[in-house]
């Protein structure tokens, strides 16, 4: 649990005394008239590695989160299932590939940044690092990971860096449809036989505490969220968003009949918030730092991707160039 102090060290705004007072102001008075900031225009230092971080983490997000959903592919009960998990996972994909393109425009290459996620020095959402045992753990996230997604993106998209914006535009709308597929898919088996409801029921069991902890620590320890928002990078704050989520689906989880797995769990009428069980942020803390069950086996996976696929990436550089190009296996 956690104590009274911040989990990770502070952005300290102090950082800030370095940079030409001037233009700062006028920057943050651009920002507070809802104008979007564009690759070229000035920034200060803080806003450029803010950005950076955040968006490159959100983009090993989605390729990492690709894997856990990825292995049940071949395995999802028939071809509609298979053919639908097919078109996400790709999506997702498409999505990391969507915000590199954006996290660049900041300056940090899309080399330098696979280099740092398959070496452990860059994080990526926490909730990717837990095993998808069970069809229904894929059925999980495709719904209930992915509308958290959306609650947290389409706050994010009316943010202030352009190019960030709008590729989660897009991304919002992709989303959409995993989220249908998702809602059908735990519709299916929490309606289904007594085993398919039960395994449903294991799998929201096994997901409800990493996906509160999805939407980050509580505001009072996060060390970014202030920044962030002055700045609108971050729209909501970490608790806005876990408690919008907790509104909108808290209540449909329940009309399924499934159980979640907490007895503190109720909506405070009063303040019209939502009480909870807090989640180990302790564990939190061990799993974004390289400790949670699955992140040595899904660092292990990019790597091999990367190795496998440097050979496609040296070809497509020297036809670029026009050099014959003999492939390893010729
Ligand atoms: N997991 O000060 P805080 C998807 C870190 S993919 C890991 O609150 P911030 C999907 C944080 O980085 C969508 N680490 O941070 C894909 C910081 O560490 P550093 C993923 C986390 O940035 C495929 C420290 O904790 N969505 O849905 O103000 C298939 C302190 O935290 C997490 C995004 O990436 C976490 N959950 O707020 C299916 C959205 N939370 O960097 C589905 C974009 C915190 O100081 N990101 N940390 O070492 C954000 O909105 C914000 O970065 C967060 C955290 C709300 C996540």
């Amino acid at each position: 649990m956690y104590g009274g102090g911040y989990l990770f060290e502070k952005t300290s705004p102090d950082l800030l005394k370095e940079e030409d007072q001037e233009k700062l102001a006028a920057f943050e008075a651009r920002i507070d008239r809802g104008e979007k900031i564009e690759p070229h225009d000035w920034m200060p230092k803080l806003y450029r590695q803010q950005l950076i971080r955040m968006i490159e983490q959100h983009a090993h997000s989605e390729i990492i989160g690709a894997l856990p959903e990825g292995t049940w592919i071949t395995r999802a009960p028939g071809f509609k299932r298979k053919l639908g998990l097919m078109a996400k996972v790709q999506d997702e994909v498409g999505h990391a590939q969507l915000l590199y393109s954006a996290a660049e425009t900041l300056g940090k290459s899309r080399e330098q940044m696979i280099d740092d996620l398959i070496n452990g020095r860059s994080k990526y959402s926490n909730i990717f690092n837990y095993p998808a045992y069970t069809w229904a753990d894929s059925c999980f996230i495709s719904w209930l990971v992915d509308a958290g997604a959306i609650v947290n993106q389409v706050a994010n998209s009316k943010g202030s860096y352009g190019p960030y914006c709008r590729a989660l535009e897009r991304i919002c709308i992709e989303e959409s449809f995993h989220l249908k597929f998702g809602h059908h898919c735990v519709t299916y088996l929490a309606t289904g036989t007594p085993r398919q409801r039960q395994m449903m029921q294991e799998a929201l069991n096994r997901w409800w505490y990493p996906m509160l902890m999805f939407f980050g620590p509580p505001d009072k320890i996060s060390a970014h969220t202030e920044i962030l928002m002055r700045w609108k990078v971050k729209i909501l704050s970490n608790d806005e968003t876990r408690q919008q989520w907790l509104d909108m689906y808290v209540p449909k989880i329940w009309e399924l009949g499934l159980t979640i797995p907490d007895d503190k769990l109720r909506k405070n009428e009063e303040t019209g918030k939502w009480e909870f069980t807090q989640p180990d942020w302790e564990e939190f803390k061990q799993v974004i730092n390289g400790n949670g069950p699955c992140n040595k086996e899904r660092l292990a996976v990019r790597r091999m991707a990367e190795k496998r696929g440097e050979w496609v990436r040296r070809a497509i550089l020297v036809k670029a160039s026009n050099k014959k190009y003999v492939t390893p296996l010729a």
